[in-house]
């Protein structure tokens, strides 16, 4: 099982540890091919465009995308537009707060499927349930 995990990065970094413990969790189910994601020292390597088109095929390659869009993010919203467009399950978590409220364009998506957690352990168990129905299919 090949897994998208979809985070902010130039959209802000304040999550970026919750990335990690989410990707630790995810890798329980498959492989991860974001880690970087919840890395914290993210280092510019590639160019904008080779980074476009390394997760564009990541994408193509991925059988489930997850993403955790409570902080907002250009990049994951066109990740999540992308998957879509590839015929991929998608995903999204995010926590309720009063300052930022998840775009009616990902939570209204009948193509998305949206959980809100509070605290990481809810987080776990609803990836447990994701990856339970989908082992079962
Ligand atoms: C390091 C520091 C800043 O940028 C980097 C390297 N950049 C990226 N490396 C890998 N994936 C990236 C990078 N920038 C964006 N992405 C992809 O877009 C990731 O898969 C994230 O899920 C998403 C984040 O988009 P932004 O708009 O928040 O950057």
């Amino acid at each position: 099982m090949k897994i998208y995990f979809s985070g902010s990065i130039r959209g802000g970094r304040i999550d970026a540890d919750l990335y990690r413990d989410l990707i630790t969790e995810l890798k329980k189910y498959g492989q991860v091919l974001t880690e970087h994601v919840g890395s914290s020292a993210l280092k510019e390597e590639l160019s904008d465009r080779e980074i476009h088109d390394r997760d564009i095929q990541w994408l193509h390659e991925a059988d489930i995308v997850i993403a955790e869009v409570t902080t907002p993010s250009l990049g994951v919203g066109y990740e999540i537009a992308k998957a879509i467009s590839f015929e991929k399950p998608v995903y999204c978590l995010y926590r309720e707060n009063e300052e930022t409220r998840v775009s009616a364009m990902i939570k209204g998506s009948p193509k998305v499927t949206c959980h809100s957690y509070n605290k990481f352990p809810e987080a776990r168990e609803i990836l447990c349930h994701i990856f339970g129905i989908r082992t079962r299919q």
